[in-house]
């Protein structure tokens, strides 16, 4: 697509992604390890990094990959592209050449960034920049930029099958999910966002820090949880607001009763949200317990992003995620995808999702999409969920077995088993999500080792899977078995796997 002008020089007067940053305020935007950017300063080093890759010949719907090292440079990379309608694609740096492999060949970027080229593991084929931050006035400042259809970033999300694909989300997408937010929250600019999320999924990257930059919030993002480090930055803040997935719950109620000023510090934050899986009824009694919070929950998918939320002037009962979003269509459907009407907590059926929220596909991969994005722009999520009298939606499970959220996170069982066969000494590998207190679901492996090989120890697998895909994919036990469960068909009974662990 040819630009009739620099991609950082556009008229104002519309609606733009981050309008704190054209505000020239001086109020901190990011705080990250102890270093701070006001929205001044954030502006200009948005700036002088779009000039960097305008002059090194990127152009609009360029994807750029982004490897989200624990530093502000990460941040505002991601800020400065998607404010100058660049796409990234965020990079785990921790990902394992299997891994990365598949998403740079699939997103095919045209340039890498990083705080620290040195130490990104991309080959040598794709050219690098290192950014840089520098807070002088720019020549030319950062323009604002209209809200479009037009994809600003490419999320990488596992799937049942095959290698992970890559989510579209648009300036639209993600512009009215925040504003809904905003409202279900009452989150204003007086708000400081904490969290301890990676910055290359939904959480993190979107809720996180693209929240806080349209919203005008400061964030404050601690690169590496650790449980006394994100109470203290809670309790540091006048008005903070806490994003956590459950497992930093879990971990935040645990360190609590070693550690008094945990609790103290986070009952003085506006707000805790949890979220990207389930937060259990015993996690949600405990953290009122300590800090008389009642957590609001909100329920996402990185192609939909939010969907769901209790609302900061509603009921926060533990166990439901709240009503629909404000312009969010939900719908629970049956296995034909036919809509139920119950409204009785008890029937429970599909979630399926419309509106302006939904991303605009995956990369390159019109069946895929087409499997969850019908033809009327319901998105089916595969998510099984009851909706009470008062349209909460409470969510209750899987369609797909497959899928493990582990900590957080979302987990093939097939990209595990693939990983795990590429090892000399396994001959069949089949992989389970079971539930955990700490990880919500915990991956084991089940293997048959191959006749000739030497008998691998389960850590040797286990790190295997850790150095091919990622360290959160890695199976947190692994038993070596003689033969897999399978029926007449040969397909693996993963039920009996599961029930083989059962004391
Ligand atoms: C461990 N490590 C290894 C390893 N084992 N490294 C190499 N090889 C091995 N075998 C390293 C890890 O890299 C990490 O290093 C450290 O040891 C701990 O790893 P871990 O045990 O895997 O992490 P854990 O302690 O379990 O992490 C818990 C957690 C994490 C909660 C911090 O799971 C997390 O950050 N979750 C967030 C997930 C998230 O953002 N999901 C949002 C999806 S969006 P180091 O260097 O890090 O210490 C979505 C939509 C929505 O779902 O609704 O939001
Ligand atoms: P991801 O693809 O990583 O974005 O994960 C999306 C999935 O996370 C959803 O399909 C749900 O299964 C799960 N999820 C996210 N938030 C919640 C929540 N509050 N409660 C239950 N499950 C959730």
């Amino acid at each position: 697509m040819a630009a009739d002008h620099a991609f950082w020089e556009f008229p104002a007067m519309f609606d733009t992604l981050f309008p704190a940053l054209h505000a020239h305020g001086d109020r901190p935007a990011l705080r990250v390890l102890g270093r701070t950017l006001t929205f001044t300063e954030l502006a200009r080093a948005c700036a002088h990094h779009a000039h960097r890759l305008d002059a090194s010949g990127v152009a609009p719907g360029d994807r750029i990959a982004v490897w989200t090292q624990p530093t502000l440079e990460t941040a505002v990379a991601l800020v400065a592209h998607a404010a100058a309608g660049l796409v990234s694609v965020p990079i785990d740096p921790k990902l394992g050449p299997r891994e990365l492999g598949h998403i740079l060949a699939d997103a095919a970027p045209v340039l890498a960034v990083a705080g620290d080229p040195g130490s990104l593991h991309a080959p040598s084929s794709l050219r690098t920049l290192q950014v840089t931050i520098d807070v002088s006035e720019p020549e030319v400042p950062l323009a604002p930029r209209p809200i479009t259809d037009v994809p600003v970033l490419v999320l990488y999300t596992s799937g049942t099958t095959g290698a992970p694909k890559g989510a579209l989300l648009t300036g639209h997408n993600i512009a009215f999910d925040l504003d809904a937010l905003a409202e279900a929250w009452a989150w204003s600019d007086a708000d400081t966002i904490v969290h301890a999320l990676p910055l290359f999924h939904v959480h993190g990257l979107v809720l996180g820090l693209f929240g806080a930059m349209r919203r005008g919030s400061t964030l404050r993002w601690l690169p590496r949880f650790s449980e006394v480090e994100l109470a203290a930055a809670v309790g540091a803040e006048p008005s903070a607001v806490l994003f956590a997935v459950p497992t930093m719950i879990h971990r935040l109620c645990e360190a609590a009763s070693r550690e008094a000023t945990i609790a103290a510090d986070l009952s003085t934050a506006r707000l805790l949200v949890s979220g990207s899986a389930p937060l259990s009824q015993r996690e949600h009694r405990r953290i009122e317990a300590l800090t008389g919070h009642r957590v609001v929950e909100r329920y996402g998918l990185t192609e939909t992003l939010i969907n769901c939320s209790t609302r900061v002037d509603g009921d926060r009962r533990a166990g439901s995620v709240g009503p629909p979003l404000r312009g969010v269509e939900l719908r629970l459907v049956d296995d034909d995808r036919a809509p139920l009407d119950a409204c009785d907590d008890t029937t429970f059926g599909e979630v399926a999702v419309r509106g302006p929220h939904v991303f605009a596909g995956y990369l390159d991969r019109p069946e895929a999409t087409a499997a969850v994005l019908d033809a009327e722009g319901w998105f089916y999520t595969g998510d099984l969920a009851t909706r009470s009298p008062d349209g909460s939606i409470r969510i209750v499970g899987r369609r797909a077995t497959d899928l493990i959220k582990c900590g957080g996170f979302k987990v093939g069982a097939g990209e595990v088993e693939a990983a795990l066969l590429e090892h000399p000494a396994v001959r069949e590998a089949a992989v389970i999500g079971v539930p955990h207190d700490d990880l919500g679901e915990s991956i084991v492996a089940f293997v048959v080792v191959a006749p000739d090989a030497a008998r691998p120890t389960p850590l040797a697998l286990e790190e295997h899977v850790a150095g091919l895909l990622s360290p959160h994919k890695r199976p947190r036990q692994v038993h070596l078995v003689g033969a897999l469960p399978r029926n007449a068909m040969g397909k693996v009974q993963k039920t009996s796997l599961r029930d083989s662990l059962d004391p």
